[in-house]
């Protein structure tokens, strides 16, 4: 008999609302959520192979172990001592150190990933923490970090309201949105246009979101940031800086910014950014005189050479425009769980080893990875735990990056695959799919363009013998500090319940009355695992009960009453509120970024070559590396090809279709060309997330579908220096006939 259930999609950051048609343990029929308060039924191409995800048979049931150099199939008591008997020996003869993490991107979709990733982050003291915040958004914690000191204080497009929006580097029409939270960013866009609004798109290749705004303009890869500094200046020699009237007394340093960017005009930025300086003037001037504008930048902007430098920038555009902090502008959100007042953003507080690159948000780089495998010595990674992440496909130099892998003394996978990454393992430990599962998007509240929450409970009970993710993290966290298997998660699991609730009962911030740790937990019942905590943070939250203080306010209970989610109202302004700077005010102009300019004026300077660069693009049904196993996906199409411009093509005699060798500074590749006039002349366009065919991969048709990994291509010598993210976007190559 079948049944309908309500669940959240977790496969991208819109947050959709799934109704879902279930049999036995089977989802039959996938449609959008209509009663979802935010989005409304909207239901995208990759939410609709929710299905078949879910279905895959080549998903992992049981753990397994390297036996005589294969994965085998275990039990998860056999794993578990395994993994602890393998790690003891490894940190008691190196230090912990020795041990690296990588968090991948599933990370931030899953309640696991946000709430126990950090007990076992804590567990494994190691300062080899690494994630795909650094091969995506970091540089814009690291500005927002400087700017307003917090690196979660990120402010989003205010979508629904305004009326010129323009758009660096990102592709919504496919994405969906990325550090901006908005389901059905498609229709959103069309209505912008409708209620006579304006969408301007700046992007190397005429994407989907290019082809339906008012305007294009194919921008030279990396150069974005003179191209703001341009606006900066245009705005300042044209009198037509305006900062929002409520920010008085609470933004410094302004007149640095204006007089620093001065000499950044249109006319000397244009050839460089192959944009006419009339239109970058009509640019400023359009922001200036619209009253609710927005620029917005994002994975286009930030994976590139400039990218922290450029993640600033768009945030003072909008300062100083007027559009910071106001309805229609960019605004910042506030999620109904309650968040740790922190300290002022400071990083750097250390270095890798091996590539001198410095931490940030408690991370290094990717990029520093292979170094820290390679090099010996003290601290050298002699093992790497990857929860949720495949860095074999999506970090820098891979081939590289795959083989320091293999030569590591232990793996432990937390996946559900034999990917790329996973089958080097000496242990996987495969958590639950998401029917299993419960659910609430807490990185996502954010970044969302409306104030919303939404729990979703699992929709099928877990098998007796399975874990959930979190208790696979919980088990792994007990190891690393020192618990001999078999772990009793429930000690584990009161244990983290009490460390948060002491906090939230010392946090000023929080809605916790005069009641101690041991009070707090008492109101939250019987309550254990992500469920108990989420009840304690609703609560403690800005919209929550208080612990009786406001009894209409936020529960747990109340939120799993409302299947559909609850709308707690549009974004409002939230400077000074939401500033953790020292000072207290909006820093514009931190010494850091300033240094940076230097190297922008460099870099103007410097006569840009004339071979072809290579930049990124996603697919309307692809999810990064790990969505590729489903039939439906491909339909018959080659997704993974490269993008040249029909000129580039004829210049190297290649015909459309003609597989090709591509080479960087990294390595090489082949790969078929397709020849397209959305692409612009002089860079090609290579996805990520492909090239699953390597030995002892169990995706079967990820596998037949082929493609080539683009990240052999990628350096890691090529970052961003002030945050250490990988350069992804702007990369020369070379390409030519294969033979
Ligand atoms: N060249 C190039 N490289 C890129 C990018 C690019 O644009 N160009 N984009 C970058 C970006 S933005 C990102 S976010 C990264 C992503 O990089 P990663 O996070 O390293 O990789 P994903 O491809 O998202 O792989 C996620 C892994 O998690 C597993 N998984 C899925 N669901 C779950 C779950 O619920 N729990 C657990 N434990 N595992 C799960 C999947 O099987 C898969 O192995 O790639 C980056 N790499
Ligand atoms: N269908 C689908 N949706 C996804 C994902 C997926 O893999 N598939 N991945 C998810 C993840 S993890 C993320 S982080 C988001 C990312 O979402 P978006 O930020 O929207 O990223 P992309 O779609 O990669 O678009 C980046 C755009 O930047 C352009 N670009 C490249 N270099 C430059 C440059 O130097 N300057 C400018 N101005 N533009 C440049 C590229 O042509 C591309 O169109 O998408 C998420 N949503
Ligand atoms: S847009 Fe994202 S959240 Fe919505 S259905 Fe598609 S994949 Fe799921
Ligand atoms: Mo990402």
């Amino acid at each position: 008999m079948t049944r309908t259930a309500i669940r959240t999609c977790p496969l991208c950051e819109a947050t959709c609302g799934l109704q879902l048609e279930v049999d036995g343990d089977r989802v039959t029929q996938v449609r959008g959520d209509r009663d979802d308060v935010f989005s409304g039924g909207y239901l995208c191409p990759k939410g609709a192979l929710f299905g078949e995800l879910e279905a895959d048979p080549d998903r992992l049931d049981a753990p397994r172990i390297r036996r005589d150099g294969k994965l085998v199939p275990a039990s998860w008591e056999e794993a578990d001592a395994e993994v602890a008997a393998r790690l003891k020996r490894i940190v008691d003869e190196h230090g912990p150190d020795a041990v690296a993490i990588y968090l991948g991107n599933p990370n931030v979709h899953n309640l696991a990933g946000q709430l126990y990733v950090r007990p076992l982050v804590k567990a494994l003291r190691t300062r080899n923490v690494y994630s795909a915040s650094s091969v995506d958004q970091l540089p814009k914690h690291v500005s927002c970090g400087w700017m307003f000191g917090d690196p979660l204080a990120i402010p989003v497009p205010d979508i629904d309201r305004t009326d010129l929006l323009v758009m660096l580097g990102a592709n919504p029409r496919v994405s969906n949105g990325s550090l901006w939270t908005a389901p059905d960013l498609p229709g959103r866009l069309s209505k912008l246009r409708k209620r006579g609004g304006r969408l301007v798109v700046i992007d190397p290749r005429r994407t989907r979101t290019a082809d339906r705004a008012d305007s294009h303009l194919p921008i030279r890869p990396g150069t974005d940031a003179l191209l703001l500094a341009a606006i900066v200046a245009t705005l300042h020699e044209e009198d037509l800086v305006r900062l929002p009237s409520h920010l008085a007394g609470h933004v410094e340093g302004v007149d640095r910014v204006l007089e620093q960017l001065a000499g950044f005009t249109p006319e000397s930025v244009a050839a460089r950014c192959g944009i006419d300086a009339a239109t970058i003037r009509q640019l400023a001037r359009d922001l200036a005189a619209t009253e609710r504008g927005c620029v917005y930048g994002r994975l286009g902007t930030t994976t590139t050479s400039f990218g922290t430098l450029t993640s600033w920038l768009v945030d003072v555009v909008n300062l100083v425009t007027g559009n910071l902090d106001v309805p229609g502008g960019s605004m910042f959100p506030k999620p109904a769980h309650h968040r740790a007042r922190r300290r002022p953003f400071r990083m750097a507080r250390w270095h890798s080893r091996a590539s001198g690159l410095p931490e940030a948000i408690g991370e290094l780089p990717a990029a520093a990875l292979v170094d820290e495998m390679e090099t010996p010595g003290d601290g050298q990674v002699r093992a790497l735990i990857t929860i949720a992440g495949n860095p074999v496909l999506s970090t820098p130099d891979s081939e590289r990056l795959d083989a320091a892998i293999a030569g590591l003394d232990l793996v432990v996978s937390v996946d559900p695959y034999v990917t790329a990454t996973s089958r080097h393992a000496d242990v996987i430990l495969p958590p639950p799919s998401a029917l299993y599962r419960s659910h609430l998007d807490l990185a996502f509240a954010g970044f969302s363009v409306r104030n919303v929450v939404n729990y979703s409970p699992a929709v099928l009970p877990l098998p007796e013998d399975r874990p959930d993710e979190w208790e696979i993290l919980l088990r792994l966290a007990s190891i690393a500090l020192g618990a001999a298997p078999p772990i009793d998660v429930t000690a584990a699991d009161t244990f983290v319940a009490h460390q948060l609730a002491e906090s939230l009962a010392i946090d000023p911030d929080a809605r916790t009355g005069e009641l101690d740790a041991t009070e707090l937990l008492a109101e939250v019942g019987d309550r254990h695992g992500p469920e108990r905590l989420l009840d304690l943070l609703l609560r403690a939250g800005p919209y929550g009960e208080g612990f009786g203080a406001e009894p209409d306010g936020l529960t747990l209970a109340r939120l799993e009453a409302q299947p559909h989610g609850i709308d707690l109202g549009a974004l409002e302004p939230r400077i000074p509120e939401v500033l953790r700077t020292a000072s207290g005010k909006v820093e514009a102009a931190p010494g850091e970024v300033l240094a940076e300019l230097t190297r922008l004026r460099e870099f103007l300077a410097t006569p840009p070559s004339d071979g072809l660069v290579l930049i990124g693009r996603r697919h309307l049904r692809t999810n990064n590396s790990w969505s590729h196993n489903v039939a439906g996906l491909a339909k018959g199409q080659q997704l993974c090809t490269l993008l040249l411009h029909p000129d580039d093509a004829a210049q190297r005699g290649l015909l459309d279709g003609e597989v090709a060798r591509v080479r960087s500074a990294a390595g090489e590749v082949t790969v078929p060309i397709e020849v397209s006039e959305e692409i612009r002349r002089g860079v090609a366009s290579l996805p990520h997330g492909f090239g699953h065919d390597l030995d002892g991969v169990e995706l079967s048709i990820a596998r037949q579908n082929g493609g080539t990994n683009s990240n052999v291509l990628t350096d890691r010598h090529d970052v961003d220096p002030l945050s250490g993210t990988a350069v992804l976007n702007g990369i020369p190559i070379e390409v030519a006939a294969v033979g």
